[in-house]
């Protein structure tokens, strides 16, 4: 098929998901379009199936706002028509669910349908599209899709709770490509992090409120009183600095090395023992998949679609959100042992395998052919 994707470009897990989605198909045969304002970060454009239409949203002094939902709308329609798009998925509602709606309508004018898939990622439900001022419009794009998807069971449900929404939603999970992992990077450089006595924690995130950042340092500070280890922060966002500064305030500076945005994560994991995501709330937690499945077990909040990822007591533990005591004395008791931690790595990369690109792929193609038929 052709299909269209809209995403975030940036390093946000709605972005990653789309785009690993994309080269997925396009190794499958489809041919893909990748329509925004930037090249997606993780986006090689090495294939003849793959394309990107970058959306550009012209400087005028009246606008105090530059509408972007309406070059958005228009860069789709163009693309569309040029390329014989046969299908639109849109990941993130906000806006593009709406944008892709209003190009919808401007092709029916002209005779063409195009189904629109959207897929629900969670801040776009949760936390922004649940705000007065952008409801109706989110309500109005998920009730229009052809066919919409969440990415968890729990999503899935909050959407429904949220929005009253009647429109069936299919949750297909996020995934991870297994076979990228398993061919493990064998120079894997633990050394240049840590003392071999030491533990490797690492946190990976865009460092939004929601993220709880001083909970990641608080128990990380808890643990190193106990053990020698290391934290690894990866990434980058509005509470950074603050956790740059409590790691200061706490005399943990040494112990704490925060590596900015990156590209490469799994070179990161592959010598991580533990992962932190004490998220206040998550609808997925596409970062602690990709920890699992590089053999990092999983210290989280009990929030969200975390527990369809993270099995407790299996591949990690669950506390309550902000019960960081749980959370250290969890954590402790998976590092404090060497044959405990090495149970907890195996079992975190055995149920991240469950979602390998090849169980989830087939889900999504099959929710392609039903919109397509029913266009
Ligand atoms: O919060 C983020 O990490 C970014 C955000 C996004 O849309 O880019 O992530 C959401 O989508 C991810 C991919 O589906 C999920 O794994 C995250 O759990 C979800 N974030 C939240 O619900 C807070």
């Amino acid at each position: 098929m052709k299909i269209a994707i809209v995403c975030y470009p940036t390093f946000g897990g709605s972005g990653v998901v789309a785009t690993e989605l994309g080269i997925a198909l396009a190794n499958r045969g489809h041919e893909v379009h990748f329509v925004t304002y930037k090249q997606p970060v993780r986006l090689e454009l090495l294939s003849n199936k793959i394309y990107f239409h970058e959306v550009h949203v012209p400087e005028y002094p009246l606008f105090h706002y530059q509408p972007y939902e309406l070059a958005l709308s228009s860069k789709l329609v163009d693309t569309i028509k040029l390329f014989g798009i046969e299908l639109l998925h849109v990941h993130y509602a906000i806006p593009h669910a709406y944008a892709g709606f209003m190009a919808k309508k401007i092709l029916e004018e002209e005779g063409i349908y195009v189904p629109m898939i959207t897929t629900l990622h969670g801040t776009d439900i949760t936390l922004v599209g649940n705000h007065p001022f952008y409801k109706p419009a989110v309500t109005f794009s998920i009730n229009k899709s052809d066919v919409v998807t969440s990415v968890s069971e729990n999503l899935r449900q909050s959407t429904k709770d949220l929005f009253g929404i009647k429109k069936e939603i299919e949750v297909i999970p996020n995934f991870i490509d297994k076979r990228k992992y398993s061919m493990q990077y064998t120079d894997c450089q633990r050394s240049l992090m840590a003392n071999d006595d030491e533990k490797i924690i690492t946190h990976i995130s865009n460092f939004r409120a929601v993220k709880r950042i001083p909970d990641v340092i608080r128990i990380f500070y808890e643990i190193q009183r106990k053990i020698p280890a290391k934290l690894i922060m990866v990434g980058e966002g509005p509470e950074k600095e603050k956790a740059e500064r409590l790691c200061e305030r706490l005399g943990i500076k040494n112990r704490v090395v925060f590596l900015g945005n990156s590209n490469e994560i799994d070179r990161i994991l592959c010598f991580s023992d533990l992962f932190l995501l004490p998220s206040e709330t998550e609808s997925f937690g596409l970062a602690a998949l990709e920890a699992m499945i590089n053999k990092v077990a999983v210290i989280s909040s009990d929030t969200g679609g975390i527990p369809e990822v993270n099995k407790h007591g299996v591949t990690g533990y669950l506390s309550k959100v902000g019960d960081i005591d749980n959370m250290v004395a969890n954590a402790l008791s998976i590092l404090e042992n060497d044959q405990t931690l090495e149970k907890f790595k195996e079992n975190a990369f055995k149920e991240a395998s469950k979602f390998d690109i090849t169980h989830i792929l087939p889900l999504y193609e099959a929710v392609y052919e039903k919109a397509y038929k029913g266009r």
